[in-house]
């Protein structure tokens, strides 16, 4: 086992039912958590719900049933959702969960015993929809509105505990220099962070009053909830703070989009620093999903939800949307259209044309030439990487292990640490095409004709080896089919090593892994080429 790997996906508000937003971020993070597998790494990956929010009240009281009734509902609904979408978490933490609750009581204890949490009085302008009290200056700038649902901001004020942010300023900012310990990506949201911290900070309210009875009650003040975003913190804390998986604090990635950075490139951090605790490495915060054209919005009522992925799912294919969220999804800094049109777009080319077409290929000219039995090619070892077949092996092929071998561990690694999934997933995918094409320039059938048996022997094996290699670097995306295509290839395991596929295999029957769709999201009449 080689080292640890901890990542995590916010915890989810349950006021509501997953949409295709959550489901986006916790298939990142599912995607890497396997990847890291792939690399043999000690992995925990942590996702959740977030369940003391005020709305869960007001929801729950608008459906007539009690908070935890509402939140149970709604958990359920998330867990049902990420097992249906093939998400592998270690974990899942429901806030409203005694092993949270008596967790988080302990850490504010701490603070308050060290004094960075104290008691006072606040006054400012509260975004209810959000939980968050807007400073001054933001709050003008939005018009006294929501910046996310439009409602007026209420003008609140309330005796609480209030947490030493500022005390925390020029030491937050030195780490985001020096980014060793701790940094935010991409280098976008990092500016964004440090300018944003060189306003200035003021201390922060951490509890409210609590009348409604929801929530983790201050140690020793029953009267006031421990506000709900700093309960949620706690969150990626807590769930590892026992004696088994101390080891996977702390964690390498807290997978978030832009709308909660705030809280985790700063609240987050200070609230770490003023507990003694290290800092997680990396705050990777990722842009939005809009849908087609359009911002996701309740009043517009257009968000991607269960029934419009469930029709995905059911029409496409679990791998393909998961295919397409890991392509074409908002990872950096520009937002991200789901529309059905694109959606087929890239099926189509990506997944029926090249990784599909690909097998289809492999397996019928194998049928045709060799009685479906993987030939023997008479040389293994590709040692010029300046011809066709030297590509095949150099895309795997950064460095030569002790005993020689090569493997694509390191192809996979460094994009994979540095989060750049779509670019990564872009390489594998030309790859693919590549293999497509360098089966067309050799032209097996014509060296059939002119009688060069090992030409095509040759041809076929390093096709067939490099789609297995393909099929296994992609398992982290697509598990169900790159099973197939392996199980096709009699290849069950994850060997990384050119040359592993066995000469002498019978390759098993298959169907199309793709087929392929109008543009109208019907099948299409004709079969892939
Ligand atoms: O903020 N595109 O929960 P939340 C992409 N409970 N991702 C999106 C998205 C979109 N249009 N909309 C939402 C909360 N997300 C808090 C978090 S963490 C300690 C507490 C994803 O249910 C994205 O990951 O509003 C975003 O950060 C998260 O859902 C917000 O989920």
């Amino acid at each position: 086992m080689n080292n640890k790997f901890y990542i995590t996906t916010p915890i989810y508000y349950v006021n509501d039912r997953p949409h295709i937003g959550h489901v986006y971020t916790t298939t990142i993070a599912d995607i890497l958590a396997r990847y890291h597998r792939l690399l043999d790494e000690d992995v925990f990956f942590l996702t959740g719900t977030d369940e003391h929010a005020a709305k869960v009240v007001d929801s729950a009281k608008e459906h007539n049933v009690t908070p935890i009734e509402w939140a149970n509902r709604n958990a359920q609904a998330f867990q049902d959702t990420f097992k249906k979408l093939g998400i592998e978490s270690s974990d899942f933490v429901r806030t409203t969960e005694e092993r949270h609750k008596s967790k988080v009581q302990e850490y504010v204890g701490q603070l308050m015993k060290s004094g960075d949490v104290y008691p006072g009085e606040y006054e400012g302008w509260y975004d209810a929809g959000q939980e968050e009290y807007i400073p001054d200056k933001k709050a003008e700038e939005y018009g006294l509105k929501s910046p996310i649902n439009g409602k007026p901001l209420v003008r609140k004020k309330e005796k609480n505990y209030f947490f030493k942010l500022s005390k925390y300023q020029g030491k937050l900012l030195k780490l985001l220099e020096e980014r060793t310990e701790f940094d935010v990506q991409p280098d976008a949201r990092r500016n964004e962070t440090v300018n944003r911290i060189k306003e200035g900070l003021n201390d922060v309210p951490i509890s409210r009053s609590g009348e409604s009875g929801w929530g983790i009650p201050v140690p020793g003040d029953p009267q006031q909830t421990i506000y709900v975003w700093i309960d949620a913190l706690f969150n990626y804390l807590s769930i590892v703070d026992t004696p088994q998986r101390q080891k996977y604090w702390p964690a390498d990635v807290h997978l978030i989009a832009k709308d909660i950075l705030w809280f985790h490139a700063v609240i987050w951090p200070a609230m770490l620093l003023a507990l003694g605790k290290p800092l997680p490495r990396v705050v990777y915060s990722h842009s939005f999903w809009i849908a087609e054209g359009q911002k996701m919005s309740k009043s517009l009522g257009n968000f991607v939800d269960l029934e419009k992925i469930d029709h995905y799912v059911s029409t496409y294919g679990l791998d393909a949307l998961r295919w397409f969220l890991a392509t074409q999804g908002p990872m950096g800094v520009t937002d991200s259209d789901f529309a059905e049109a694109q959606f087929i777009d890239v099926y189509n080319r990506d997944l029926a044309n090249d990784f599909g077409n690909l097998l289809n290929r492999v397996s019928g000219l194998i049928g045709k030439y060799f009685n479906g039995i993987v030939p023997n090619p008479e040389d293994m070892k590709i040692e010029d990487p300046q011809t066709h077949e030297g590509f095949l092996t150099r895309f795997f092929d950064e460095k030569e292990d002790r005993e020689g071998e090569r493997h694509f561990t390191d192809r996979v690694k460094l994009p994979i640490n540095r989060l750049e999934i779509n670019v990564f997933l872009d390489s594998v995918i030309h790859y693919v095409g590549y293999v497509n094409k360098y089966i067309e320039d050799q032209s097996p059938w014509k060296m059939k004709k002119a009688g060069d048996t090992a030409g095509v022997a040759r041809v076929l094996y390093y096709a067939a080896e490099a789609l297995r290699l393909a099929a296994v670097i992609l398992q982290p995306v697509m598990p169900n089919k790159t099973e197939i295509v392996l199980d096709v290839l009699g290849a069950t395991g994850s060997g990384t090593t050119w040359g592993e596929l066995k000469p002498g295999t019978k390759l098993k029957e298959h169907g199309p892994l793709f087929p392929r769709f109008d543009a109208d999201g019907k099948p299409s009449a004709t079969k892939a080429k």
